[in-house]
């Protein structure tokens, strides 16, 4: 979609912006089941990276326990317990700016991944960067999906992040697409962004080519010690209206209300699974900040009729429309499609 589109989309109406999703929403996820993801820190803290709303940048003085790379048992402990939970989705996150073939860290997360590849989830990580034969151990491994946030607009990216940047993220992305790996690839809303910032993030998004298979919209935790620390927290009507509008511009993708659900209610998560999210994180915690109870979620489903997704390990990644133009360019490279401030996944 372009950014006039989702303008026009945005400034609808409240409701009608609501039935407009609803109806692609019931149209490309019929069965209307909610999927259950579980996540793991599996490398916490340290990170060499100043993203400016990350508690485990080393770069701030934040509250954070940092701790080196799991063992293989550890991290099975708690997959094993994500799946008896009802997870089919274990997603595991590691605090580096990215990983290199030959060192001991990647051969010790790819054992990882091959022995929580046993048990039958979509096996997802995050790991920052990586390149083209990365990529490609991780699928081999039995990695399903790489989670990699662009987070906001090219436009106000360096206000956030400084120590790499936007088209480093899509290089990324495109090594990921490229290994066959589906993407799973979203944004935080409350990083002092406008709305034009929230809309060129989904114009981006929504031109990968294929398009993510999982768009997370994070509501950022402000966390003690970092620059956006004292950030207001989001209209939560403003964040239905970006999950309402994720569903139209990228249809077939999970949605996933992702981090920031202990501040919401009960009533704006309905909405925002009314508006399209089919996914949320379960458990009580994200990587190191909190989330709901796991039984508060249950019943919040509960109370809904929300019927929880079974597993499909054998997710195949989307595959690109050769019909379409847009894709993230390989290295950083430009596309002229007459924006200001174009980038390479522009238009
Ligand atoms: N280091 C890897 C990376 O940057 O891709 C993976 C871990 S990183 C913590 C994963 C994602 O969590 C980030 O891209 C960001 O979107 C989200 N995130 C991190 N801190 C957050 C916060 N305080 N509030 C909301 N989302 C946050
Ligand atoms: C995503 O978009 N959100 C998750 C997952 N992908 C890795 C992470 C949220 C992190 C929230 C802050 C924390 O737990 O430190
Ligand atoms: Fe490091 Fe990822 Fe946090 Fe940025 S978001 S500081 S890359 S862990």
């Amino acid at each position: 979609m372009t950014l006039a589109e989702l303008q026009e989309l945005h400034s609808l109406p409240f409701f009608n912006l609501l039935k407009r999703a609803r109806e692609v929403h019931e149209k490309f996820w019929p069965d209307g089941k909610i999927q259950l993801c579980t996540l793991l820190s599996i490398k916490t803290g340290g990170c060499s990276e100043d993203c400016a709303y990350c508690a485990q940048s080393a770069r701030y003085k934040t509250e954070l326990e940092s701790h080196v790379l799991l063992e293989r048992e550890e991290v099975m402990k708690h997959a094993r317990a994500a799946k008896d939970n009802g997870s089919t989705r274990f997603c595991m996150g590691a605090a580096w700016k990215g990983v290199r073939g030959g060192t001991k860290r990647f051969e010790q997360v790819l054992d990882i991944v091959r022995d929580v590849a046993t048990l039958d989830m979509e096996v997802c990580v995050t790991l920052g960067e990586l390149g083209p034969e990365e990529a490609a151990r991780l699928r081999d491994a039995g990695v399903t999906a790489y989670n990699h946030n662009l987070d906001t607009s090219p436009e106000h990216y360096p206000n956030i992040v400084t120590s790499h940047t936007y088209e480093d993220r899509l290089r990324t992305i495109r090594h990921i697409q490229d290994a066959g790996i589906s993407v799973c690839c979203g944004g935080i809303l409350g990083l002092s962004e406008t709305i034009t910032d929230r809309l060129r993030l989904l114009e981006v998004i929504s031109n990968f080519n294929p398009q993510p298979e999982s768009v997370p919209i994070n509501s950022l935790m402000p966390m003690p010690g970092t620059p956006l620390a004292e950030n207001p927290q989001v209209d939560p009507f403003d964040l239905v209206r970006m999950i309402a509008c994720a569903r139209i511009a990228v249809p077939g993708a999970k949605v996933r209300l992702s981090a920031g659900r202990t501040r919401l209610s009960d009533e704006i998560q309905a909405l925002c699974f009314y508006a399209g999210a089919n996914s949320i994180f379960y458990g009580e915690k994200l990587l190191t900040a909190e989330n709901p109870e796991a039984e508060k979620d249950r019943a919040l489903l509960a109370k809904l009729g929300l019927q929880t997704l079974e597993p499909n390990p054998s997710l195949a990644a989307p595959q690109a429309d050769p019909f379409s133009p847009a894709s993230p360019a390989p290295d950083g490279a430009q596309q002229t499609c007459g924006h200001s401030q174009a980038t390479a996944n522009c238009c």
